[in-house]
């Protein structure tokens, strides 16, 4: 019999939990003969609406789940976890600047990351879903300074699947057919969606499409402003398509990328295609045997290079800003 896993689940009684927990439960995250403990991190006051959500995942009676618990201590909520995922934050509310929503998630994903350093299984995989999610993965990771830093990742997968829909809509074939789109940089509004290297059934996407007035006006922008798009049309942010993406995320960090394709993921930088070392920025990446690499030697053109430079100046940017409020 396979070993259950335990998977840390932080904002478990929010939107995007409430979409995850069960699709972890039900097998989707690790794979359908992989049992599976839960541990559920809340703030205090939701507590109780995170037990609600408990006695929904009992109620399923999924074979895989082997048990619930629920916290309002990182070091209880952690302790022993094989995998983390990092989506209760801070919002950004009206009249906020940078520092402060930066300050105020420093004051969550620090602890966090101590408590992970302090009590998490050795072969622990964290993903952050909260935003920042780029700059948060990069504070929790500076607080874990005896975990191996490529343990802490940044969600850019949700992105990564509305880029692929949205080109497959474009050249009118399916998103099976395409491989290798590539994210680059901040889950933000400065993210890249890269095409230049994607194929459609074998041939070059960029080619196909062959319209660079509609990538810059058209794709690029509805990816990156995705979100608020969503928050307009349905009066609350996406969060089935979040769950969705961060159990594609960890199925692929663990089960590997297909032959002849890779997928994106925000990482520590290894200083690959100019992007300062240490920053957690998407990278296009291929990933085996719970371990992941950096795709290397793609030919950036210069379309690609502002896109990619302005995106990271805003990380490098991040990174300062919480160097400077002494978070990392
Ligand atoms: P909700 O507000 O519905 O839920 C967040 C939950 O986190 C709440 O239940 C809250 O009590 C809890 N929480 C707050 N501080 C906590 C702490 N210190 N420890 C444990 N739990 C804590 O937000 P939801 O819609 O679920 O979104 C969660 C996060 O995902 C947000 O930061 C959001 O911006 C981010 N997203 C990231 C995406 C990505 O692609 N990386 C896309 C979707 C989403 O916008």
């Amino acid at each position: 019999p396979v070993s259950p896993v335990t998977v840390t689940v932080t904002g478990a009684a929010g939107q995007i939990g409430y979409a995850l927990l069960f699709r972890i439960a039900s097998g989707q995250l690790l794979g359908p003969d992989v049992p599976v403990k839960l541990r559920l991190l809340e703030i205090t006051p939701a507590l109780k609406a995170a037990e609600g959500t408990a006695m929904e995942l009992d109620d399923c009676a999924f074979p895989l789940l082997q048990g619930i618990d629920i916290a309002d201590d990182p070091n209880v909520a952690f302790d022993g976890a094989n995998v983390a995922l990092l989506v209760g934050a801070r919002p950004r509310t009206k009249g906020m600047e940078r520092g402060d929503l930066l300050e105020a998630n420093g004051g969550i994903f620090k602890p966090q990351g101590k408590a992970i350093n302090d009590h998490a299984a050795d072969d622990i995989k964290v993903l952050v879903v909260g935003n920042p999610a780029n700059t948060n993965a990069l504070i929790a990771r500076s607080a874990a300074p005896d975990v191996p830093a490529e343990r802490f990742t940044a969600m850019t997968r949700l992105d990564h699947n509305r880029a692929l829909t949205q080109l497959a809509k474009k050249t009118g074939s399916t998103v099976a057919d395409i491989k290798k789109l590539t994210i680059w940089g901040n889950h933000s509004a400065t993210q890249y969606p890269d095409i230049f290297h994607a194929e459609i059934a074998g041939k070059n996407a960029a080619q196909l499409v062959d319209d660079e007035k509609w990538l810059a006006d058209e794709f690029i922008p509805t990816v990156a402003k995705r979100g608020a798009a969503i928050i307009e049309a349905r009066g609350a942010s996406s969060a089935a398509s979040a769950a969705n993406a961060a159990v594609d995320h960890v199925h692929t960090w663990v089960n590997g990328t297909a032959e002849g394709d890779w997928t994106s993921m925000g990482i520590p930088s290894d200083g690959s295609y100019g992007v300062p070392e240490g920053i957690i920025s998407s990278f296009p990446v291929t990933t085996k045997d719970g371990a992941y690499e950096i795709v290397q030697g793609l030919e950036i053109n210069e379309f690609s290079r502002t896109r990619i430079d302005a995106s990271v100046q805003e990380l490098t940017e991040e990174r300062d800003a919480v160097s400077g409020l002494g978070l990392v």
